[in-house]
């Protein structure tokens, strides 16, 4: 007889793990992972990489080229384990998302397990030594069409990926629809606002001689979700200060206040400069991005040359612009006249902030400082991307065709009334 499978739409999500210490992953087996098993929300299959060497000692590994410490993992067994797990009980064809754990690779943070967690089919392959071959990530990419992934579980290192694999399989198996029995402690995580948790207590109210707070006993579901709030405010602030920004000071962080740049605001504004900076090489790929490189010096220079504005909420340093005046000339002869124009660029807002009212107010600022007599109001962006270029559409700039002097640089204008 078959029985009603409230997870029948989902078919087990499929985890391939290849290994030289298959028994390292043993844990698989035990508690929820192991339990999602059994219940078919997860297929986990782990292979020995050595099982696909061919030599009497099943090597796995040589020297480098080029010297160096260590020894590298051979190409040729990953090749043939990459061949047997997608051969496996695969009709189909499908190709599975290939997670490679690296010391170098992309940070493993909650958002990527949710990724992660939305795929049908993920292989893990664990290095040892030095790592492997790095011929092997680009035959699985190029002749094998895999999707492949360099993952790193934190800034530690470990002596190969197996741990990681088990600390991944864990963050994304419990995401998976079924996995966590009580639905409400996965909605409960969604609602995170970047704060650490509250400090939890169960019976006995005295335990030992220790009190549970008796705020907690009290019954009133306002004050103790107040409590609740600051004790997470307060422990964000002493163990992950660097999670802690000016959002979290309250529904009204305060007013935004709008004043000319001093030499006083140098360092924060030389930081502010190097997180936009830092979007702008993302974005370009241009690893030779000039704001990059800037010093404290190079800040304090500038605001010697045009005027240069900072945008304060509490106290925080949360968007600068800069403004000056150049001789408007076009056509190609560079001799017809069109008139001065008033040069907002630099538009920089702390990335936690963009896509609110910052940036529209500190353009806004810039264009009220342009003297009279301007008829053309230009701003310069540098690789904005298609939010951005939104933004400045709805603020009246238009893309204009203007040679730009500083390379992904591009110009926009608008007329002034
Ligand atoms: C996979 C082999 C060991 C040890 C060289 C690394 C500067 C290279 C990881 N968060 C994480 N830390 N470590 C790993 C990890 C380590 C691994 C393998 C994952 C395969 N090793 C190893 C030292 C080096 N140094 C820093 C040079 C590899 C994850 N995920």
């Amino acid at each position: 007889m078959t029985v009603a499978d409230p997870h029948a739409t989902r078919s087990a999500m499929r985890l391939d793990v290849v290994s030289i210490f298959p028994d390292y992953l043993a844990p698989l087996d035990l508690s929820l992972i192991g339990k999602a098993r059994e219940d078919g929300l997860l297929d986990v299959r782990v292979h020995d990489l050595r099982d696909f060497t061919h030599d009497r000692h099943r090597t796995v590994d040589d020297t480098p080229y080029g010297g160096g410490a260590g020894m590298v993992m051979k190409p040729q067994p990953w090749s043939e384990a990459l061949d047997h797990v997608l051969a496996l009980d695969n009709p189909s064809g499908d190709k599975p998302h290939l997670i490679v754990p690296g010391p170098g690779g992309q940070p493993f943070t909650q958002a990527l397990a949710r990724q992660l967690a939305l795929e049908p089919w993920l292989a893990f392959a664990c290095g040892r030594y030095e790592g492997i071959d790095e011929r092997v990530y680009d035959h699985a990419r190029e002749d094998l069409g895999l999707e492949v992934s360099v993952v790193s579980l934190g800034d530690y290192v470990l002596n190969g990926g197996e741990v990681a694999v088990l600390a991944m399989v864990e963050a994304i198996g419990r995401l998976v629809p079924g996995v966590i029995g009580n639905a409400e402690s996965l909605v409960e995580e969604s609602h995170e606002d970047g704060l650490l948790e509250y400090p939890i207590y169960t019976k006995p109210s005295s335990w030992n001689g220790r009190e549970v707070p008796p705020v907690l006993l009290s019954g009133n579901h306002g004050t103790i979700a107040a409590w609740r709030h600051e004790q997470r405010l307060a422990r964000t602030a002493a163990r992950r200060p660097d999670l802690l920004h000016a959002s979290h000071a309250g529904p009204h962080g305060g007013d935004l206040e709008i004043a000319a740049a001093t030499p006083g605001d140098v360092p924060e504004l030389a930081v502010l400069r190097r997180a936009c900076a830092a979007k702008e090489v993302v974005a370009t790929g241009a690893l030779d991005t000039p704001a990059l490189r800037e010093t404290l010096d190079d800040v304090r220079a500038g605001l010697e040359t045009g005027q240069t504005w900072v945008a304060r909420i509490a106290g925080r340093l949360v968007g600068t612009v800069r403004t000056t005046r150049t001789s408007g000339t076009s056509g190609t002869s560079g001799t017809s006249r069109t008139g001065d124009s008033w040069v907002a660029e630099r538009l920089c807002v702390a990335p936690d902030l963009q896509g609110g009212d910052v940036g529209p107010r500190l353009l806004e600022h810039a264009e009220s400082t342009a003297p009279d007599g301007i008829r053309t109001l230009v701003l310069r962006a540098t690789a904005p991307d298609a939010d951005e270029l939104k933004r400045y559409r709805k603020a009246g700039y238009r893309l204009v065709d203007a040679p730009s002097d500083v390379p992904g640089t591009v110009t926009l204008a608008r007329r002034r009334r």
